[in-house]
């Protein structure tokens, strides 16, 4: 399989700075030659240009940075869609999650174009299902799933295609154990299907992650991984601006990568949110490096 590497240096969907080295760190942890080893033909497009957050104004404090994260957004749905249609599977390295607006804009746009629909694995500590109307914080970050789903600002919604970009039901969100009030409301409202670290400590993972590829391997064509590395617990995954106790452990991760490995409907994966000022060794982004191989197949034995 062909596997183009897509770097997002984007910190401005969070008001804390670092993310934006995100990509050079997940460089240095090996994800080309990692990816390499299974066979694959990895091209790395290099990063995406993202203007310093010291020449921009925040604009609406309500959804900061706005204006640049629909432009970078543009760009990389741009990037996704044109991997896709030469068959590469895609791998977007962040960067904030914020960028995920783009990627699943770009992913959506291609598989619409041949009729398909697409199914969503989400893992995050948060639900990221804010608008500028509940986010309290206004950082974007927090918003790229409500976005994806067509809510929210309309600036952002339209990137690709006007409208959401698939269906609440085709999403599984998994991991979260931090979710703002306003959230709680529009996670019930809007149908998606969610599983709290309460849920997954009851069920185990196994029986979640098999039942979600199953339910998406008989409704959707093709599936999108949303990894932010802070749905992973902090000891596996420091490096996060908003670490949240009480995460997936390394082995609950790899086996949700497994699992929807194996429905062979896998498209395309991000993987979001490291912050190496904030890590430790480099140990997030190796974290990451080691999941994004059991995505593209690495199997314990063969
Ligand atoms: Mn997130």
């Amino acid at each position: 399989m062909k596997v183009r590497i897509i770097g997002v240096p984007l910190d401005l969907g969070s008001d804390y700075q670092g993310a934006n080295l995100g990509p050079a760190a997940i460089r240095i942890a090996g994800i080309q030659e990692k990816i390499e080893e299974l066979g694959h033909d990895v091209y790395d497009d290099g990063d995406l240009p993202v203007p310093p957050r010291k020449s921009l104004s925040i604009g609406d404090v309500h959804a900061k940075f706005f204006d640049t994260i629909e432009k970078v957004t543009t760009d990389l749905c741009t990037r996704v869609f044109n991997a896709l249609s030469e068959h590469a599977f895609p791998v977007v390295i962040g960067g904030d999650h914020a960028m995920a607006i783009g990627t699943i804009a770009g992913v959506s746009k291609f598989f619409k174009q041949h009729r398909q629909k697409i199914g969503l694995i989400w893992i995050d500590a948060h639900a990221d299902i804010n608008t500028p109307e509940t986010s309290p914080s206004g950082n974007i970050h927090g918003m790229p799933l409500a976005t994806v789903l067509g809510m929210g600002l309309p600036e952002l919604v339209r990137i690709g295609e006007p409208g959401a970009k698939l269906l609440p039901e085709h999403v599984h969100l998994i991991g979260i154990r931090s979710v703002d009030k306003g959230e709680k409301t529009m996670l019930k409202k809007m149908g998606v299907n969610f599983y709290t670290m309460t849920d997954i400590d009851k069920r185990g993972i196994q029986e979640i992650i098999s039942k979600a590829a199953a339910h998406l391997v008989k409704s959707v064509d093709a599936i999108h991984i949303s990894l932010d590395l802070d749905g992973l617990d902090p000891d596996i995954a420091p490096g996060v601006a908003t670490p949240v106790k009480g995460g997936l452990d390394y082995r609950e991760a790899h086996l949700i990568m497994e699992t929807i490995a194996e429905t062979g409907k896998l498209a395309s994966m991000e993987v979001a949110e490291h912050n190496p000022i904030l890590d430790i060794r480099n140990r997030t982004a190796e974290t990451a490096v080691e999941l994004v191989q059991s995505a593209l197949g690495k199997r314990i034995v063969d």
